[in-house]
């Protein structure tokens, strides 16, 4: 059976959850290609030796220059915050890797251009975990809407939003745009973005306005390591000025013609992972709230409008649903992590020249998602429409 050397640079909140997923696709996919633990990268604060340990990882390093080019490494998995998601895709392309990262691409447009500009020229695969095109039920939204099930699409709505960026939590590597890029628009509405382009098979063409604000304009200096853990982090006395949004909304159009409406937050109080489309089609009408995330409603227009209404339809069936039949019977559900052991059996069939059961994004698909990202954010500061176009 072959194998690959996987490389995880990085810990953390991806950190545990990609090791979650290396560990189990072996056991629950029989991929084509199977993964090996190989090597994980930790700065030496955060004890790389004792996260090996306990996520099983061969070996650990706090040296991510010498992992990426070690030549038994295959894949190198990035899961560092943004502003290093750059320096070690190039470094890792350029040493003929293949290489995964994390959401968003990077932290700013130019990285993400670079990275881009890097696979273009590299022999290595590349991908990016957006992990919610691998919640079956996003999956099937997908394929309802090319089975052409809600007609021509008037309408995308979709937001974001968390709860847990209250003045408790000190100032993370989140909250500084030198680190993160952008604050709650990069982390959440890059999700939401994509998924809208991969459900709807259409890309966002333009924004015709934004608007971007911090509610909390300084916190506290973290002690120690900024914990990654959402909300974490001790804090210490002294503060420091965000310089990221805490949230943004904007308004956009679709190539196909709908229009469109976006929002991210982390202190949309009352709503801890809210990750929801709605679409509406002239034939029906599609919604998907990730705090439900095994379900996804459909509005057949095409009934009698007698009997017309939302169905909640159930995605954990065997043969219609993706995934699910490597995991449990109907209606067993799954869980967030199992997103992303889906997404590893997927990199593993795409590395042995197989389809993935949902597309990926390599890093030139999830450039579009930023150059969307940076046009929210040249509109919300400039007050006006941006087209695309315009962002390269
Ligand atoms: C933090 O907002 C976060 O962990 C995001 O970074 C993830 O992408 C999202 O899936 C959950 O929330």
């Amino acid at each position: 059976m072959e194998t690959i050397n996987v490389a995880l640079i990085g810990q953390g909140f991806m950190g545990r959850s990609h090791s979650n997923a290396w560990g189990q696709v072996n056991k629950f996919f029989k991929p084509p290609i199977r993964a090996v633990m190989h090597t994980v990268f930790g700065m030496p604060e955060e004890d790389p030796q004792e996260f090996a340990r306990n996520w099983g990882w061969q070996n650990a390093s706090s040296d991510w220059q010498a992992v990426v080019r070690r030549p038994e490494i295959g894949l190198v998995d990035v899961v560092t915050p943004n502003y290093m998601h750059a320096p070690v895709a190039i470094a890792a392309l350029e040493a003929g890797k293949h290489v995964a990262c994390e959401k968003p691409l990077a932290g700013t447009l130019a990285d993400a251009r670079a990275m881009a500009e890097a696979a273009r020229k590299a022999k290595g695969k590349t991908f990016v975990w957006f992990n919610y095109r691998r919640c079956p039920a996003v999956a099937l939204a997908h394929q309802l809407v090319k089975q052409g099930r809600i007609g021509e699409i008037r309408h995308v709505r979709a937001v974001y939003l968390q709860d847990w960026a209250n003045e408790s939590v000190p100032l993370l590597w989140r909250f500084d745009k030198s680190l993160a890029g952008s604050g709650a628009h990069g982390d959440l509405n890059a999700h939401i973005i994509d998924m809208t382009r991969f459900v709807t098979g259409q890309e966002i063409v333009e924004v015709v306005g934004a608007i971007a604000e911090t509610f909390i304009k300084k916190r506290k200096l973290p002690k120690g390591p900024a914990g990654e853990t959402l909300g974490a982090g001790t804090a210490g006395e002294q503060m420091g000025d965000v310089s990221v949004d805490d949230t943004v909304l904007f308004l956009a159009r679709f190539s196909g013609g709908a229009v469109a409406s976006f929002e991210a937050a982390r202190q949309a109080t009352g709503n801890q992972n809210r990750n929801q489309f709605e679409i509406n089609g002239t034939k029906g009408a599609l919604k998907f709230d990730f705090e439900r995330m095994n379900e996804l409603q459909y509005y057949d227009a095409t009934l009698p409008r007698a009997v017309q209404g939302w169905t909640t339809i159930m995605c954990t069936h065997g043969p219609d649903h993706p995934y699910v039949a490597n995991w449990w019977p109907d209606a067993h559900i799954i869980g967030y992590e199992h997103g992303f052991v889906n997404e590893a059996y997927d990199i593993l069939r795409v590395l042995a020249g197989q389809e993935p059961i949902v597309p990926i994004p390599d890093f030139e698909d999830a450039y579009q998602t930023q150059r969307v990202l940076e046009a929210a954010l040249i509109s919300a500061a400039e007050r006006r429409p941006v087209r695309i176009d315009e962002v390269r």
